[in-house]
């Protein structure tokens, strides 16, 4: 896309979307949740459905004008549809907070009870952390992850939800690098009476390819956000059964929302699109199959993965074990200097602060979408060592930016 109609109105702002545009092309996305949309996607996005209201939902608006917002909503609505199983989608919801708002809001009454996978171990501020919304509204207790596997306690979940009776069980999380028993969820909940929501935001694309577990059919509801692993349009979404359609519809607006995104639901209908083709399935596997590589390579190296590996498109390095000294946040930065850019994240046990904690979590939905294999992610893998090894050492970061220089040549993404 061209900025210059933009820089002819304002240059200020034109510079630093060029720089933007400049830099994702010139670095390696390895941030879990981040990926690169198609063109197409991005045309969507920007078009003049940024001036239109549409308050409402297709066929039943409060405002006139509507032909082609019906549309486009009806058309994100049904390959949503077809894309994971469900029997009702809405696609309005700005973003996967917004969503998980929006069942909360449909189903919950303040003071109604959450029990969630804490942050540290893996969950997503939306689950209840007292920091958000949902911590400020409803009574929260949060499961773990075992600290021997760092895979999820499932039987302690199920003894906890016993004791705690929770409203809602929420499972799915951020900073998570194994598939996951949406059963157990199940099971655990009905022994309580309690809906079971199902927050797949990180592996949208993954669970539409067949390539992770679905919830859907399972949970109650499905949330997710639609610009990680789908590649679509930005915002979030909301999957459920018929039965709770009107509650989750009225929750989103009127109740927590105004007037839709269109032009981003435009944009998730052109990636949900994109999404139903046979291509996308190979995408997801080659995701999947690049963060194995990576993480098998780190591993190699000597660092700790969270959970001894990964199923999905994350690896979570715990770099306790093997860098007791260095941080995550210096890990980021010296990496970022190096055109590497990921996230410092906390750990499963964490003995430092969320915002120096001890480890990384590094993702290939990006890489992938740029073209890069396994071979390639095993190279990425050696070049975050070499900076995880010296973040103070300026020649190693001048050899690495040199390095993903040539790969990034290599595999161009936008023009
Ligand atoms: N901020 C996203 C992530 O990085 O996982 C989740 O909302």
């Amino acid at each position: 896309m061209s900025y210059e109609t933009v820089r002819e109105a304002d240059p200020a702002v034109a510079d630093a979307l060029a720089g933007e545009r400049q830099r994702q092309n010139d670095t390696l996305a390895m941030i879990a949740s981040e990926n690169h949309v198609s063109e197409a996607v991005l045309e969507a996005q920007s078009s003049e459905l940024t001036n239109k209201y549409a308050e409402g939902y297709p066929g039943e608006r409060y405002y006139g004008g509507c032909a082609y917002a019906d549309e486009v909503e009806q058309l994100a609505i049904d390959r949503a549809k077809e894309l994971w199983g469900a029997d009702h989608v809405n696609v309005q919801p700005h973003s996967g907070t917004q969503a998980n708002m929006g069942v909360y809001l449909a189903m919950l009454e303040p003071v109604d009870r959450i029990l969630s996978l804490e942050l540290e171990h893996g969950g997503h501020l939306s689950h209840g952390h007292p920091a958000n919304f949902a911590g400020k509204t409803y009574e929260v207790e949060q499961y773990h992850v075992d600290p021997e596997t760092g895979y999820v306690d499932y039987e302690a979940m199920r003894e906890q939800a016993e004791a705690f009776d929770p409203d809602i069980v929420v499972a799915g999380y951020s900073a998570y690098p194994r598939d996951i028993d949406w059963e157990a969820f199940r099971e655990a909940a009905d022994a309580v009476d309690a809906y079971l929501l199902a927050d797949i935001a990180h592996v949208t694309g993954l669970v539409a390819a067949g390539v992770h577990s679905s919830p859907v059919g399972v949970a109650d509801f499905v949330t997710g956000s639609t610009h990680k692993t789908i590649r679509a349009g930005r915002g979030g979404i909301i999957m459920c059964r018929e039965e709770h359609a009107d509650a989750i519809d009225a929750a989103v607006f009127p109740g927590g929302q105004g007037g839709p995104l269109l032009h981003n639901i435009a944009g998730k209908a052109v990636g949900f699109g994109e999404a139903l083709s046979p291509e996308f399935e190979a995408y997801a596997q080659q995701v999947v199959d690049n963060a194995a590589a990576l993480g098998e390579r780190l591993q190699e190296h000597g660092l700790s993965l969270v959970s001894g590996g990964t199923d999905t498109h994350l690896v979570l390095v715990d770099l306790r074990d093997s860098h007791p000294d260095t941080t995550g946040k210096e890990v980021e930065e010296a990496l970022e200097e190096a055109g590497i850019v990921l996230n410092a994240n906390t750990v499963p046990g964490e003995t430092r602060s969320p915002f120096n904690p001890s480890g990384i979590r590094a993702g290939t939905p990006g890489l992938t979408t740029r073209g890069f294999g396994e071979e390639a992610c095993r190279e990425v893998a050696d070049l975050i060592v070499r900076v995880v090894d010296d973040p103070a050492d300026e020649d190693v970061k001048a050899e690495v930016s040199d390095r993903v220089d040539e790969l990034t040549d290599e595999y161009p993404l936008y023009d």
